[in-house]
């Protein structure tokens, strides 16, 4: 067991609450018209937080699906700047800048899976000691991408732990519609490697699975599948209405276990956090945020910017449409 530290704990309550925050900002944004779509965070907070911190930026990579972005902060903010450029559709949001190890934004379900095998591939045939964390969610665990995956994580015998938020839904679909398995972690078996699963809502005991599953992918014994359940406490997405469809009584239920909440309450009873610190971690939060949001707005968006950012450099066929497409705006850009 490796429990994380009282400093390390604050550190993770501060980024939990900067994603919360941060993420109603962005959802109020999203209401003005002024980003597109997008997935609330709320609820995940803990299983993200908990499982990045026990990563080394500098050498692990992490694989989001598409709610984690927000909770990232401990990979800098070149991950927030480009999940906002993501969020006004700007190209530059699907960029991978170096030497930042977080991929974009995936919503193709589970095709972020194999990438991540392969990933971790690349990382030992380069002696490279990082490990690949990759998240998804309980439903995308019924495509065929997270059983081939899995299957070929376990025969490669790569650095990569698969990390599933089950939040108990994907879209309106309940997990026991999703599958018959006695949980997530279950289906490790099959791939030959250990499933284990721990409370999401908790942040140390994610940040403790991650912790075990990365000494074992870097002591070359291969893969790791966990599973940390919680709660989705928002919306699927901004097009979505849930009380057509969630049980009031289990978001209730939910709600009195908030995992931002109860991290907060744990560091209070030990005085390292207050109301005053709060403030500050959300005014910062937000004061980050709002220039991060300014900064995507004004970036340049040329007419050809859709084919940027596609391959390194331009087939013949991209560099023939992009000049037609300059051609026929006049390439003024705007
Ligand atoms: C291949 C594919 N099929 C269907 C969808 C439509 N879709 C978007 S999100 C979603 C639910 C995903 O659920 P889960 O993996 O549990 O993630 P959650 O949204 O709960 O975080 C579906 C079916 C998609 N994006 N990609
Ligand atoms: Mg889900």
């Amino acid at each position: 067991m490796t429990r994380p530290t009282d400093e390390q704990r604050r550190g993770m309550l501060v980024d939990m609450v900067t994603a919360r925050v941060q993420a109603q900002r962005l959802w109020n944004l999203q209401r003005q018209g002024r980003v597109g779509t997008l997935a609330p965070i709320d609820g995940h907070e803990a299983a993200i937080v908990g499982a990045v911190h026990a990563l080394d930026p500098d050498h692990d990579w992490v694989i989001p699906q598409y709610r984690e972005p927000l909770a990232l902060r401990r990979y800098g903010t070149e991950v927030l700047d480009r999940f906002l450029l993501y969020n006004i559709g700007h190209p530059a949001g699907g960029h991978l800048p170096a030497p930042l190890r977080v991929l974009p934004n995936q919503i193709s379900l589970a095709t972020q899976l194999p990438h991540a095998v392969g990933l971790a591939k690349g990382l030992t045939l380069q002696h490279d000691s990082g490990v690949v964390l990759v998240f998804f969610g309980d439903g995308s665990s019924s495509e065929g991408d997270f059983y081939e995956a899995g299957n070929f994580a376990g025969v490669l015998g790569v650095p990569v732990i698969f990390l599933c938020l089950n939040n108990q839904w994907a879209i309106s679909t309940p997990t026991h519609l999703q599958t018959a398995a006695e949980s997530f972690a279950a289906k490790a078996a099959a791939f030959g490697f250990p499933g284990v699963r721990v409370d999401g809502n908790d942040a140390g005991a994610v940040y403790d699975a991650v912790d075990t599953a990365r000494d074992r992918a870097r002591a070359g014994s291969g893969p790791t599948l966990i599973e940390a359940t919680l709660y989705r406490l928002g919306a699927h997405t901004t097009a979505d209405d849930p009380t057509r469809y969630v049980p009031p009584e289990d978001l209730e239920a939910a709600r009195r276990d908030d995992p931002v909440d109860r991290l907060r309450e744990e560091l209070v009873a030990l005085g390292l956090w207050d109301d005053a610190v709060n403030a500050e971690v959300e005014a910062e939060a937000l004061d980050i945020f709002d220039d991060a949001f300014e900064r995507a707005c004004a970036m340049p968006l040329s007419d050809d910017a859709m084919l940027d950012h596609c391959l390194a450099e331009d087939t013949q066929r991209m560099a023939r449409q992009r000049e037609r497409l300059l051609a026929d705006t006049g390439g003024a850009g705007g």
